[in-house]
């Protein structure tokens, strides 16, 4: 199993602005066909950082990092590629005027480096595996199983969302196993490679999107609606708790309360 070992060093949590421990050694063209470039007649006052930075939902204080699963795997497939950035959360009850100026949809994640403005977490993703150093990309569309593993992280996140805003008691129980049998897809890829992560011995995109994704589920959903992942899937607490245990999740999840925190709107 290769985790590289620059991320299995502990690293203080909790403060959005930590930068990444590793650096860059070589860097690659980036590719412009998926950038925006910064007007330079945008409002300057107050600016934003500069420097190579990703801008991250905050939690409640508005500060530290916050529950945005996109932000984290933007920040993963950062940290996994040994870029060196920063990290600067972004409230997004209260959001800077320069963010809204940088940005068209003032969403996070935001990747910023010099007069390039990425917006969306599956750009950042690809823009990751152009300027960092890791030698397996997390991109590995010629993989066997890259279109099944595909397919099977798509279909997580919108039962379980529905399922959260459900308050039909009649449909709880159908929700609750199409949530199952989202997860028992994601279980079956497991089990096709046997591998610690989903297309192997090497993280992939596939574990930025879905890790982060199954533990709002392991949190909110057992939280507000008392769902655990089903007994069939036992694969897929091992799997969590492995990608839990790298200095790459460490420095880019929140804290589970924040997470409870960010669907508590749902249940006031
Ligand atoms: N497609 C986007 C989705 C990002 C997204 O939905 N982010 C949420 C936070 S988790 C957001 O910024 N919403 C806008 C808002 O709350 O104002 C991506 O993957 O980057």
């Amino acid at each position: 199993m290769l985790i590289r070992t620059a991320f299995l060093t502990p690293a203080p949590l909790g403060k959005c602005a930590n930068r990444a421990t590793t650096s860059v050694t070589a860097k690659k063209k980036i590719p412009l066909s998926v950038t925006r470039r910064r007007s330079a007649t945008m409002s300057s006052a107050p600016t934003p950082p500069s420097g190579k930075m990703l801008f991250a939902k905050a939690g409640p204080d508005g500060t530290t990092l916050g529950d945005c699963p996109f932000s984290q795997k933007a920040n993963l497939a950062l940290r996994f590629n040994g870029v060196k950035f920063d990290v600067h959360c972004i409230n997004l009850s209260d959001k800077p005027q320069w963010f809204k100026d940088l940005t068209e949809a003032a969403s996070t994640p935001v990747f910023q480096e010099a007069d390039t403005v990425l917006e969306d977490s599956d750009k950042i993703v690809r823009h990751a595996d152009a300027i960092g150093t890791a030698e397996a990309k997390l991109v590995r569309e010629n993989e066997p199983l890259w279109n099944d593993a595909t397919a099977a992280v798509g279909a997580v996140f919108k039962p379980f969302v529905t399922l959260m805003k459900n308050r039909d008691v009649s449909k709880e129980e159908q929700l609750r196993q199409d949530l199952d049998s989202a997860l028992q897809k994601v279980e079956h890829i497991l089990a096709q490679t046997g591998a610690p992560f989903l297309l192997g011995e090497h993280v992939s995109a596939l574990d930025c999107d879905v890790a982060p994704k199954l533990q709002h589920i392991m949190v909110a959903a057992s939280h507000y609606k008392k769902y655990n992942v089903p007994t069939s899937c036992e694969r897929l607490p091992h799997y969590m708790q492995r990608m839990r245990q790298t200095a790459a999740w460490r420095q880019s999840a929140c804290a589970d309360q924040v997470i409870v925190w960010g669907w508590s709107k749902l249940f006031k």
